[in-house]
């Protein structure tokens, strides 16, 4: 190709040269579907070109030396001689001719030549550029089969995997299926299994209804029986109570009864005394005096044992008479000298009495209370201590109260030489002992303070507390007590407590 080149290219330079001012005359070769078109110039224009050589040859592989095939001829010879010239230029005009016919038969050969072997190498080209073109198709063909081969292997494996994930899960869920098949078989057969026994359970309850209904019956008509019998019980009670108050109302009349038969008795059997005094022994005499100051007042002046005979009653009580103190006539009923006589006693002794007139004694609150109720009557305690001072307490007026009103005392009047204050406990307090409390303490005083007394809370004073012997000198809130003579330290030696009328 690039030899026809150069060649073509020398040719059209030569042609060039001598077309330069010359008519231009056209060539045509036809070569199959190919026609190549030449542009002949004229030849007299080229003459005046001496050095110009066009060589037709074909030489190796370079481009074509074109050695000018211009005439030798001179112009100036030509002039001189016309015909010859003519002749002459005729004979170049020829061998021109027959060179460019040869020129050409040559190109065409070559042409020819070369266009075959081009064609060929075309052809052979094309097939090669088709076939990498194709092989290159084919290559991308099958890379891109590969790719989609992958990427449908690849759907595939997805697809399987899915598959096979679904077959999974189907599994899965068919086995929970089953699971939950056994689950609610399971669940019917408890159910029937329950109902069964529910109806077992029915029939039994139905047959306990049955069972306790008559029981059930025949207790309410019990109970109806029972309420009866208590309404009637309840009445009979009311009854019964009603019949109880008037039979305590007729034993009380009936007690009331009995005293004044026991007293009738006393007297009878003191008028029989009396009568077998009179026949047997004259020179005793029955207890005519109230008290020691009508003892007193009969004449008596030395203190000692006397009997007397209280109001309304026939009883001889033998009492210890005071016939000094104060111009005499007291009769005594506490006495404490030497401790011989224990006065941590309960209620029925302080009632009644206890130990000897003549001794440590306490006359009893039954007889203390007649005496001092039958008239106006003043209080007398005397005391000493272990120093042997003595002093007193005097109270104008004293009672005590029955055993209904717990012997509550009565104190008014008060003046003495032991203490300034009064001592005794105020009037109202009721009297106490170990058996029973009617302190105005939540203690029990008596058991605290010992013995029987007017106890408050526990209060200034304790006559029959423990006698203490004289050489103690331990304080003892038991001993026997009269706070403001001399305090909490008093150790009491002898005490006295004696009552005579007031209007002595
Ligand atoms: C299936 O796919 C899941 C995720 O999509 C992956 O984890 C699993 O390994 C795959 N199984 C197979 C057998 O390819
Ligand atoms: C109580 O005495 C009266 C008569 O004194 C008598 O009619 C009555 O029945 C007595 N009551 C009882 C319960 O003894
Ligand atoms: C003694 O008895 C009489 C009559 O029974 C009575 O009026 C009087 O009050 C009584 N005296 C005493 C102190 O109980
Ligand atoms: C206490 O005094 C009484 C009467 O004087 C006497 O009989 C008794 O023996 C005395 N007791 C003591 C323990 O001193
Ligand atoms: C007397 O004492 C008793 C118990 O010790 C008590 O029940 C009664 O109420 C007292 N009497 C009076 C009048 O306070
Ligand atoms: C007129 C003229 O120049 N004639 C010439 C023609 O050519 C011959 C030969 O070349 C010459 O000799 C003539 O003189
Ligand atoms: C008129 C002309 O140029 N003739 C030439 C043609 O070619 C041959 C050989 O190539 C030459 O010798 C001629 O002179």
């Amino acid at each position: 190709m690039g030899r026809m080149l150069g060649l073509t290219l020398a040719y059209l330079a030569h042609l060039a040269a001598c077309t330069l001012g010359s008519e231009r005359q056209q060539h045509q070769v036809q070569h199959g579907p190919c026609s190549y078109t030449f542009i002949l110039p004229e030849m007299e224009h080229c003459q005046r070109q001496k050095n110009l050589e066009v060589s037709n040859t074909l030489q190796g592989d370079s481009p074509a030396q074109v050695k000018s095939a211009a005439s030798q001829t001179t112009l100036g010879r030509t002039q001189k001689n016309r015909s010859s010239r003519q002749e002459i230029k005729l004979e170049s005009l020829e061998s021109a001719t027959e060179n460019n016919t040869l020129w050409l038969q040559k190109l065409e050969n070559f042409i020819q030549e070369n266009v075959r072997s081009g064609m060929e190498e075309l052809k052979r080209t094309a097939v090669h550029t088709q076939t990498a073109a194709m092989l290159e198709m084919g290559t991308n063909l099958l890379s891109q089969s590969a790719e989609q081969t992958r990427k449908l292997t690849d759907v595939e494996t997805q697809v399987l995997n899915q598959t096979s994930r679904l077959e999974i899960q189907l599994l899965e869920y068919s086995l929970f299926a089953s699971r939950l098949e056994k689950r609610i078989l399971l669940q019917t057969q408890e159910i029937a299994r329950l109902s069964d026994k529910n109806s077992f359970l029915e029939e039994r309850l139905s047959a306990l209804e049955a069972r306790y209904g008559t029981e059930v019956q025949g207790l309410q008509s019990e109970k109806q029986q029972l309420w009866e019998l208590m309404q009637r019980q309840g009445r009979l009670v009311g009854q019964l109570q009603g019949e109880l108050g008037s039979a305590t109302l007729n034993n009380t009349l009936l007690q009331r009864q009995q005293a004044q038969l026991a007293d009738r008795v006393e007297q009878l059997l003191a008028l029989v005394n009396h009568c077998n005094e009179i026949s047997h022994m004259p020179r005793q005499e029955p207890p005519r005096f109230r008290d020691c100051a009508e003892i007193r007042h009969s004449g008596e002046t030395a203190s000692g044992v006397y009997s007397i005979r209280l109001t309304n009653s026939t009883r001889s009580i033998k009492v210890f008479c005071d016939m000094e103190t104060r111009g005499g006539g007291w009769t005594v009923f506490q006495h404490r000298r030497n401790g011989s006589v224990d006065f941590h006693r309960g209620w029925k002794d302080y009632k009644l009495g206890f130990g000897e007139p003549s001794g440590e004694h306490w006359l009893g609150n039954d007889i203390v209370h007649k005496m001092t109720r039958s008239g106006e009557y003043s209080l007398h305690v005397r005391l000493k201590d272990r120093d042997g001072n003595e002093a007193y307490s005097h109270y104008q007026r004293f009672y005590i109260e029955g055993e209904e009103r717990n012997y509550s005392l009565h104190v008014e009047g008060f003046s003495g030489t032991a203490g300034r204050t009064n001592s005794m406990a105020h009037s109202g307090t009721q009297f106490s002992t170990k058996d029973r409390d009617n302190d105005r303490c939540t203690c029990k005083c008596a058991q605290l303070a010992s013995g029987g007394w007017w106890f408050e809370a526990c209060g200034p004073s304790n006559l029959n507390g423990v006698y203490y012997p004289s050489s103690s000198s331990v304080v003892r809130y038991n001993g026997i007590k009269w706070y403001y003579w001399k305090g909490p330290n008093l150790r009491v030696t002898m005490a006295t407590m004696m009552v005579r009328p007031a209007n002595f």
